[in-house]
């Protein structure tokens, strides 16, 4: 017998919502009941790396997370994952080809590191489920373009499967009750607008209060502000960030960026209990991105910074170069305790034009 080794490394970066995903109408398939679009950034700090290798011998699977061994649970989200997978290898190879290794039916170690602080806001879960998505395929030698990959990305993680593309991306929430058309597309490629830059200022690396898909739930349940936002505000949202996108029109990007921070906090607040992302230093951030873009429409007639947080106080904040130097110095000059880093958009794909 051959001692064939069956594994495969890769990693997925993490993406940073400007229109925000808040929100579940299926919470066992995780569909969305908004489409959200994000940017992707391009960091080597920023990511999750996965290792998955398939054994004959292996008893089970098992899932090691940052060097510590984590319980893979009988129907939870990454046994959704893994179990899919194995579907499609059976489907779309060894139906097909005879002879390829019967990788489905052997167990899975998956090994995962991320680099985000976990659990702070910073999408640890949206890399880590890419990654665990993408090493699958490739070890599983899945015939699946970006998209589709991203239909099980988004079992995991629902802002994972934005993690497949690089660039600009949209999760469109689909229709169908079975959520074959609830997924990930290019709204464009990192080259269409390559300027683009992203501020992360970490202001907290702690665990927040309440988990996104615990608080979105909630906020499901209790918001009747999050009513309107999903049928009056979100969709035309879409739309005109994604024309804002395409046009590189950064005064249209920033405002609909910085309105839809402030609406999703805005539902955050209105979920009974109430929850609570920012922090004073978050809401003095916003103060200071405010103030900034007023001088900057006032000298030249444009803004120049937008400001946007997730489920947690720390900020990322999206600008252009000339801004860069500026925006960095600010922060820290005001801000002296939080870590800045600053990162380009990723491209994926550097052959696709633009
Ligand atoms: C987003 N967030 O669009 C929004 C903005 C947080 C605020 O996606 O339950 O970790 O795993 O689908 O993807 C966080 O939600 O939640 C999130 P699940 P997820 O990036």
């Amino acid at each position: 017998m051959s001692a064939t080794l069956y594994e495969a490394t890769t990693s997925a970066p993490v993406n940073i919502a400007c229109i925000k995903y808040w929100g579940k109408r299926d919470t066992k398939l995780i569909l969305p009941t908004n489409s959200s679009l994000s940017v992707t950034l391009d960091q080597d700090l920023l990511r999750s790396t996965t290792t998955s290798r398939a054994d004959p011998f292996f008893m089970k699977d098992r899932l090691w997370l940052n060097g510590k061994e984590e319980e893979i649970k009988d129907g939870g989200r990454m046994d959704n994952c893994i179990k899919e997978m194995k579907r499609l290898r059976k489907a779309l190879v060894e139906d097909k080809e005879p002879n390829a290794p019967k990788l489905s039916e052997m167990k899975l170690h998956i090994v995962s590191f991320n680099t985000v602080p976990t659990a702070a806001g910073l999408a640890s879960s949206a890399s880590g489920f890419a990654a665990l998505t993408t090493s699958l395929a490739s070890l599983f030698a899945l015939p699946l373009n970006p998209s589709e990959l991203s239909l099980i990305a988004r079992r995991g993680s629902g802002s994972a499967c934005r993690s497949l593309f690089g660039g600009y991306v949209a999760w469109e929430m689909g229709t169908k009750p079975d959520g074959t058309d609830s997924l990930a597309i290019e709204v464009a490629p990192q080259s269409h607008w390559p300027e683009m830059r992203a501020v992360v200022c970490v202001v907290s690396g702690e665990k927040k209060d309440v988990g996104s898909s615990v608080g979105m739930q909630l906020t499901v349940e209790t918001s009747p502000l999050l009513q309107h936002r999903i049928k009056h505000v979100v969709p035309a949202r879409m739309e005109s960030i994604s024309k804002a996108i395409k046009a590189r029109d950064f005064d249209a990007f920033a405002k609909l960026t910085m309105a839809d921070s402030n609406q999703f906090h805005a539902v955050a607040l209105d979920t009974t209990p109430p929850i609570f992302y920012m922090n004073d230093v978050s809401r003095n951030l916003i103060a200071l991105v405010e103030e900034y873009n007023r001088v900057c429409l006032q000298k030249t007639g444009h803004l120049g910074a937008a400001y946007t947080f997730d489920a947690g106080p720390n900020a990322v904040i999206y600008t252009l170069p000339d801004h860069i130097k500026a925006i960095t110095e600010l922060v820290l000059y005001f801000f002296p305790a939080s870590a800045v880093g600053f990162y380009d958009v990723l491209n994926i794909f550097p052959e696709a034009g633009g």
